[in-house]
């Protein structure tokens, strides 16, 4: 069997690193492209790193036949309302961009580009906390309203996504439609790793406040303790891109997907910090902004489809998360430094 060819943008980010990781076990020649240079982590993994603003350097891309495109650059929630428009830019120019390639290629060589697109909680939005209460957990299409510049990209981009693999110019018309791209979404909730932190985003409080109650530092949390959103650990995340890359077309009833894995609130978070280090200071100092952020996304979402369509199903609850993945892992990051690899 041939080689199969991945890029992977925003490689460098906490997605990317674990990723990158996985798909070389798969044998794939992975390009990665990023904003920054790879870290050692993943440095030799890549067989080609494009660095640089991917808007911008587009044009390169075209050299390439990639089979899969995992699209994983963005500004995330809390950085994206500081610089709205850069964000748009970021987020929405860049998606395009990239969908124009797969469908230009998939045309091209008739062999459909699969493009694996991270979406978010961030797509949905409740007006206030009582109604996000009262709903529960959230099906694909209910309150599709997002409140951030970030929540407004993902879920425009989910719908370009759709579009360009399935009415582009309205080659669907044709009595003999060319290959069109294959669009695949996941609407991921917060990611916690014991590997990396988090930076840009508004479900950070809950990795931030495990990184530093395990390193030892003071941790303000920037929402209360009753805020509550899903999370989910990297491995199920990443176990979740590589299960939907595989599986067959034809049993996809959707193109955009809820995962879900355990939901806890902050004062849940904090809890479960001092019970593994008892010594931790955390405290709660909710920001205004991010607190209306984090109140407009769902307390749990329905991933019935998933599991239905694909056999969606997380290896970690909240207690396998903390007791066999989290601790044993951040115990040994924060004592001892070294270069392990991501899992
Ligand atoms: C963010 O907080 O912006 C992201 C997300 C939930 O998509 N982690």
């Amino acid at each position: 069997m041939s080689e199969k060819s991945v890029l992977v943008t925003g490689a460098c980010g906490e997605i990317g690193q674990a990723l990158v990781q996985s798909l070389t076990k798969r044998g794939f020649r992975i390009v990665t492209a990023d904003l920054a240079p790879l870290p050692e982590t993943i440095k030799s993994l890549s067989a080609e790193h494009i660095q640089g603003d991917l808007v911008n350097r587009i044009k390169i891309f075209y050299d390439y036949d990639f089979d899969i495109i995992f699209h994983l650059a963005a500004s995330l929630s809390s950085k994206a309302e500081v610089a709205t428009e850069e964000a748009h830019r970021i987020n929405v120019e860049g998606t395009m961009q990239l969908l124009m390639l797969a469908a230009y290629k998939s045309e091209k060589l008739q062999k459909p580009v699969k493009f694996l697109f991270p979406s978010s909680i961030a797509a949905y939005g409740f007006p206030d906390r009582d109604t996000k209460q009262a709903a529960g957990n959230v099906k694909e299409d209910e309150w599709n309203n997002p409140h951030t510049m970030y929540g407004c990209n993902k879920l425009y981009c989910e719908k370009l996504g759709v579009y360009y693999s399935r009415f582009y110019g309205q080659r669907h018309l044709d009595p003999n439609p060319p290959t069109m791209l294959d669009f695949r979404a996941i609407r991921f909730p917060g990611l916690v790793s014991a590997f990396t932190v988090p930076s840009g985003g508004t479900s950070d409080y809950g990795p931030e406040m495990l990184h530093s109650a395990a390193a030892g530092k003071p941790y303000a949390c920037f929402v209360d303790a009753g805020t509550r959103i899903p999370f989910m650990a990297m491995p199920d995340a990443i176990k979740s891109l590589l299960m939907l890359m595989d599986a067959p077309r034809k049993s996809l009833t959707s193109q955009v997907y809820n995962i879900a894995s355990f939901s806890l609130n902050a004062g849940e978070f904090r809890q479960r910090a001092l019970a593994a280090f008892p010594s931790a200071q955390i405290t709660f100092e909710p920001n205004p902004r991010r607190q209306g952020i984090v109140d407009s996304w769902p307390e749990d979402v329905d991933d019935s489809l998933a599991r239905k369509d694909w056999g969606w199903k997380p290896d970690y609850d909240v207690d396998k998360f903390f007791n066999e993945y989290f601790l044993p892992e951040i115990k040994k990051r924060y004592q001892k430094p070294s270069t392990r690899t991501i899992e």
